[in-house]
């Protein structure tokens, strides 16, 4: 791997979060492509931290500050993730489901639809069904996005979607859904429109829907 995203991916690891920040201003400055320090060097990082901890050579605080070294790179990175939105295409409301805390994975399909124009309403983690659906009724949204990471989580996008029938909104919004254990038949079977494995297939999912 190119020595400047070895170092990101080692200090994501390390949870070291000046270390991230510093790789990662190397690599701008460098001139490598933000996908490449995105996915090389940032994403492929939290999947060995995943791996080690379905190892148990990792506990939740590492897993912790692993995740917070990799938000301060993200933060770094967004402006040329998001460089070229300029007026919105439409309104997505998006939020991690009732019950989950991992708002990473969240966060870049956020900037992702950001940098395609598309206006965010992100509602954070741990967001209620009855929640997403106040905030499609408040901004008049097009779109939901709704992430999930835990198996156990998954089933409050049903809950969502039911929500947003209750609300009498379901008819005004395309729902999709992703997070690692979300498959596209879960999606077809909650009802959702549409499932996209990663952010960037998210926004080409977003583009399709609408
Ligand atoms: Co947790 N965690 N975690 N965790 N965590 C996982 C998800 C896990 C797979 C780890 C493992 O066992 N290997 C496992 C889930 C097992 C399961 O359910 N099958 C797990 C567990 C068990 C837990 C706890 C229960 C641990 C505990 O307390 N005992 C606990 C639950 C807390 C809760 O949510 N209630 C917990 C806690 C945490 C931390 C708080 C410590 C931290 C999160 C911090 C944060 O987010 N601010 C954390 C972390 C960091 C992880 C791992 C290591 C990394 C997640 C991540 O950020 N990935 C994760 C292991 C792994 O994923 N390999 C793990 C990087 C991110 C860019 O990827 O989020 O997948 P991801 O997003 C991708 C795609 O999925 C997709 O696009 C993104 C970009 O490509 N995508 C969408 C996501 N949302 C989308 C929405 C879309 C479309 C695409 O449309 C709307």
């Amino acid at each position: 791997m190119e020595p400047t995203l070895q170092a990101i991916y080692d200090e994501v690891i390390a949870g070291n979060r000046t270390g991230v920040e510093e790789g990662v201003r190397q690599a701008v400055a460098a001139g490598l492509p933000p996908a490449r320090i995105l996915n090389e060097g940032l994403i492929s990082a939290m999947g060995e931290v995943g791996i080690r901890f379905e190892r148990q050579e990792f506990y939740v605080p590492e897993m912790l500050v692993a995740a917070r070294a990799m938000q301060s790179g993200l933060a770094i990175l967004k402006p040329q993730l998001v460089a070229g939105g300029i007026r919105a295409v439409a309104k997505v409301v998006l939020g991690t489901v009732k019950g989950d805390l991992h708002d990473i994975g969240n966060s870049l399909v956020g900037m992702m639809l950001e940098g395609a124009g598309f206006e965010i309403i992100d509602l954070g983690t741990d967001v209620p069904p009855a929640r997403f659906a106040e905030a499609v009724r408040e901004h008049g949204a097009q779109l939901v996005g709704l992430s999930a990471l835990l198996t156990t989580t998954m089933q409050s996008m049903r809950s969502t979607i039911e929500a947003l029938e209750d609300l009498g909104v379901r008819g005004q919004v395309k729902v999709m859904v992703g997070g690692a254990p979300v498959t596209d038949v879960f999606a077809k079977e909650i009802g959702a429109d549409g499932y996209a494995p990663d952010a960037s297939r998210a926004v080409a999912l977003a583009k399709d829907l609408l």
